[in-house]
């Protein structure tokens, strides 16, 4: 990657990692052809909306086909392309068909608006957006021409299995891949962070790196050519991306299938029809999912393994995901900036419900320090830090921000407050950083600030996170509204929010109006005095 672009890992380290065996030199594009070519007929994803069932072959064929479409309309090595997809197969066309030429994915999600699509765009100078024509309701070509209207970089818009312009694109695809493909520590893509910042940051992801966290992830979720994951998350996040998700199975030549919705009414059938033996929730959805399956007609026997990861899960709701699915529950914590921790299949049955796993690489470096980076004593509860062989050194285009979110030496500050218990394994207390976690969808509190500072009616606004018996926590504004200003109510700021065009899960779910803001000692702005405010507020009234 270019040094201008993001930092990357020194050379001793990136040596250190080559000899230990955690980097090999494999590319994703490799990595489909290889497989393609041992187990061609092997079915690879599974749509059931569009009634796909693309084999290995057809998946490698598909993706050297819009391979050599995107060159042929001069996308190439380096450029970014924002990819916005549902959960339909085409995802895996697509990302595949970029790796192979190494232009980057840039993963936004579906729930995202213009104002993050715009912002995405321009900020990568992004040459192309790709976007299913519409899903769950919302039209996505009107997204793309505010896109298109906002950036001049942006060329191309593919809607993904149109028959206009993305078979156009593919019936450009005579001739075969002719391109210089990428290397293995090039950039494969570009993630989001949940952040923490006005704007969210772009995590760049290497194939070394990324293919090891995969290869690490399958052994210890015990993926193989024998496993079907039913990618019930949006598919483009990290968690069901990598952890081990839908690419570490195409890495073991297992099966993907695509949950169009995450409700146990779609998928239990598709669970019981596909014999799915993994899959990843957040918490809120495995807490759903463990109540229906009580109750369920469905045969979900098949299933070996949930992961619950993205938010913190309770111990009590951890305590009834075996007896109720008959299958064993895998915490995952993990971030796209790298780390990712796993309690192990054969832990004890209290480590896994009590802690948040331990680290996928023996190279994964912990430190857990205080508010002055020293380290705490063991066990003790501090910031967790971290390095290692598939955790970023830097964000794409954002030395200032890097300066604050690494240390000198290259630890990644994660924002979550942990402790390490005498196992190993991280159990997580807290965060650190001023975002709301809303049940695993991440929320930067000074984003949302941002949005309703630009009200003409509002002096100052403070976000913090409130608690939620479902999502965990849930988005409350505090809002100090301009002096003379009209009546307001918070109806108003909610929809002033949505209509600035942020995804839905970061408009505030509750809005409340104040005359100052609690103060610390030194005259800064209390979260925490908010925060605890706010715990009082949702307790009296739960729906406001
Ligand atoms: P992101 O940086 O957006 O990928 O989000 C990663 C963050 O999600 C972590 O730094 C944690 O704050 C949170 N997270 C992920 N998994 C868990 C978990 N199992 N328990 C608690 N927090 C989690
Ligand atoms: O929350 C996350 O970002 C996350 C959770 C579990 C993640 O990135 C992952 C596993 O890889």
């Amino acid at each position: 990657m270019s040094p201008d672009d993001a930092p990357t890992w020194p050379s001793d380290f990136a040596e250190r990692y080559r000899a230990a065996g955690w980097w090999r030199g494999e590319t994703f594009g490799s990595m489909l052809r290889e497989r393609a070519e041992a187990h061609p007929d092997r079915i690879a994803v599974v749509d059931p909306v569009a009634d796909i069932r693309w084999s290995y072959a057809e998946l490698d064929r598909r993706a050297d086909r819009l391979a050599a479409g995107f060159l042929a309309r001069n996308i190439t090595k380096g450029d970014r392309v924002v990819v916005q997809l549902p959960n339909v197969a085409e995802f895996f066309e697509v990302v595949f068909a970029l790796f192979r030429i190494g232009a980057l994915p840039v993963f936004a999600l579906p729930a995202h608006r213009e104002t993050e699509i715009s912002y995405f765009c321009e900020f990568t100078e992004a040459v192309a957006y790709v976007i299913a024509a519409e899903h769950d309701g919302y039209d996505y070509r009107e997204l793309a021409a505010k896109a298109r209207a906002g950036t001049d970089t942006l060329r191309h818009v593919f809607v993904a299995g149109d028959p206009g312009a993305f078979e156009a694109l593919v019936d450009v695809a005579r001739a075969p891949v002719s391109c210089v493909p990428p290397r293995p520590d090039d950039l494969a893509f570009l993630q989001l962070s949940g952040g923490s910042t006005g704007v969210p940051k772009l995590i760049p992801r290497t194939h070394d790196d990324y293919i090891y966290s995969l290869r690490g992830s399958n052994d210890i979720c015990g993926v193989d050519e024998h496993s079907v994951y039913l990618c019930v998350l949006p598919a483009a996040h990290n968690f069901p991306l990598s952890s081990p998700g839908s690419l570490g199975t195409l890495y073991a030549g297992g099966r993907v299938v695509l949950c169009p919705q995450p409700s146990p009414e779609v998928a239990f059938p598709l669970i019981e029809r596909e014999g799915v033996t993994l899959t990843g929730l957040v918490p809120p959805l495995a807490l759903l999912w463990t109540q229906a399956a009580t109750a369920t007609g469905h045969d979900l026997s098949s299933l070996d393994v949930l992961l619950v990861g993205g938010a913190k899960f309770s111990e009590e709701a951890a305590r009834r995901v075996g007896p109720a699915f008959g299958c064993t529950l895998q915490q995952v914590f993990g971030m796209a900036e790298g780390l990712v921790n796993y309690t192990r299949l054969d832990d004890p049955d209290e480590v896994i419900v009590t802690t948040q796993g331990r680290p996928i690489s023996p190279d994964d470096e912990i430190l857990v320090v205080d508010d002055e980076d020293r380290v705490v004593a063991p066990g003790a509860t501090g910031h967790l830090l971290t390095r290692g062989p598939y955790t970023i050194r830097g964000y794409w285009r954002a030395p200032e921000h890097n300066a604050r979110s690494f240390t000198e030496d290259g630890f990644y500050r994660t924002g979550d407050v942990v402790r390490v218990a005498p196992s190993g394994h991280i159990v997580v207390e807290g965060r650190a950083k001023d975002q709301i976690n809303r049940g695993g969808e991440k929320v930067a509190a000074e984003e949302v600030e941002n949005h309703i500072l630009a009200h003409p009616s509002v002096h100052d606004a403070n976000v913090v996170a409130e608690p939620d018996p479902y999502l965990g926590e849930r988005v409350c504004a505090y809002v100090i509204p301009r002096p003379g200003a009209g009546p307001l109510k918070p109806v108003d700021i909610k929809r002033f929010v949505r209509e600035r065009g942020l995804a839905a899960y970061k408009v505030p779910d509750r809005v409340e109006f104040v005359d100052v803001f609690p103060q610390t000692g030194v005259g800064k702005i209390s979260k925490k005095d908010l925060r605890t405010a706010a715990a009082r507020s949702a307790a009296v009234s739960p729906n406001a």
